[in-house]
């Protein structure tokens, strides 16, 4: 294992305080509409309510997508080849990943993680599973262009981005994302990277607010757990017992949002500083973007990216999307 950046990616002040968490927090409850970015939902606990979210019955994404990465293997390898390094962003399923790795074979893989632990345990699991296969992880924040080992710098690359977590940003972040990919993965006009990205379906709104509002609450338990880990990291007085979990389908931005909603007048101190909210007003948590074939395309090649082929599940819930560095040229 080399190549890790070794650098600590947290900035903490010194008493602790992830700062760049405490400034998302601070700034976001300040606004009108109260946000706090998704990505601070995934401390420890969140990380496992995630998991258990992955198996609840009402959740189709993990199945739908594994099944795709199960079923449509040999097509991965003819299309994709076996002399590639696979570089994932985030460090990786212990399920989807190996059946991609498995499926191609490829030269090496690349997992880049902004987690050092997640990026270290994840990787002795994948060497133990692959004993041949060279791993480098990298700990690095994938949104920005990343210097890959100069171990892989000969070898074509295949981006690897599964579980629709492109979904989860705006459409300018996701844009941003995607060029910085292309930049990571490098390539010339003869060798293009491709990049094997998953992305979820728009379906019926009943089937995709089940799938964030489950009938056990464990998504509502994830949702709960920001305002928790508010209290806990930011000496926060949230009165978590008068937010509810909402999970609604924004159809003019095609997203699933989730909110926590305060179900009575309240107010409460984070860093000192205090809030106040009205009942019904609410937090907004998280975006879960769904897209149609067309709405996929063109969010792929705006980030530049030109889709080759397209694999659903066999219920059409989930897509996965094989896609090909553009090529630089004026249009049309
Ligand atoms: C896997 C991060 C994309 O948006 O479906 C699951 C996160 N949030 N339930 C998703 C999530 C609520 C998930 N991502």
């Amino acid at each position: 294992m080399t190549a890790s950046q070794g650098i600590a990616l947290v900035d903490r002040d010194d008493d602790g305080v992830d700062k760049a968490f405490r400034s998302d927090v601070l700034a976001g409850l300040r606004q009108a509409q109260k946000a706090i970015p998704a990505r601070w939902l995934y401390d420890d606990a969140g990380s496992q309510l995630f998991e258990d979210i992955t198996t609840l019955e009402e959740y189709y994404p993990t199945r739908a997508e594994t099944q795709i990465l199960e079923a449509r293997g040999p097509e991965f390898r003819d299309m994709i080849g076996s002399d590639r390094a696979v570089v994932e962003f985030g460090s990786g399923s212990s399920v989807k990943t190996p059946l991609l790795l498995k499926a191609i074979d490829p030269a090496a893989y690349v997992p880049l993680d902004i987690s050092g632990d997640f990026l270290r345990q994840s990787s002795a699991a994948l060497s133990d599973k692959f004993p041949g296969l060279p791993v480098y992880p990298v700990e690095a924040d994938f949104m920005k262009p990343v210097t890959l080992p100069e171990e892989v710098e000969p070898m074509r690359k295949l981006g690897f981005f599964p579980g629709s977590t492109i979904g989860n940003m705006v459409a300018r972040t996701a844009v941003d994302l995607l060029r910085s990919m292309r930049a990571t993965l490098g390539g010339t006009e003869g060798e293009r990277p491709l990049l094997l990205i998953g992305m979820d379906l728009v379906k019926e709104t009943a089937v995709l607010e089940a799938a964030y509002d489950d009938a056990k609450g464990v998504t509502a338990e994830f949702n709960l757990n920001l305002a928790r880990r508010i209290n806990r990291e930011l000496e926060g007085t949230i009165p978590v017992d008068a937010f509810v979990h909402r999970a609604i389908w924004n159809d003019d931005y095609s997203r699933i949002e989730m909110h926590l909603e305060a179900t009575r007048d309240l107010e409460f101190e984070v860093c000192d500083e205090h809030f106040v909210m009205t009942a019904g007003e609410t937090i907004h948590t998280e975006n879960s973007h769904k897209f149609s074939p067309r709405s996929s395309n063109l969010l792929l090649l705006a980030g530049g990216w030109t889709p080759m082929a397209r694999w659903t599940d066999d219920q059409g819930r989930f897509s996965v999307i094989l896609a090909e560095a553009s090529e630089h040229r004026n249009a049309p």
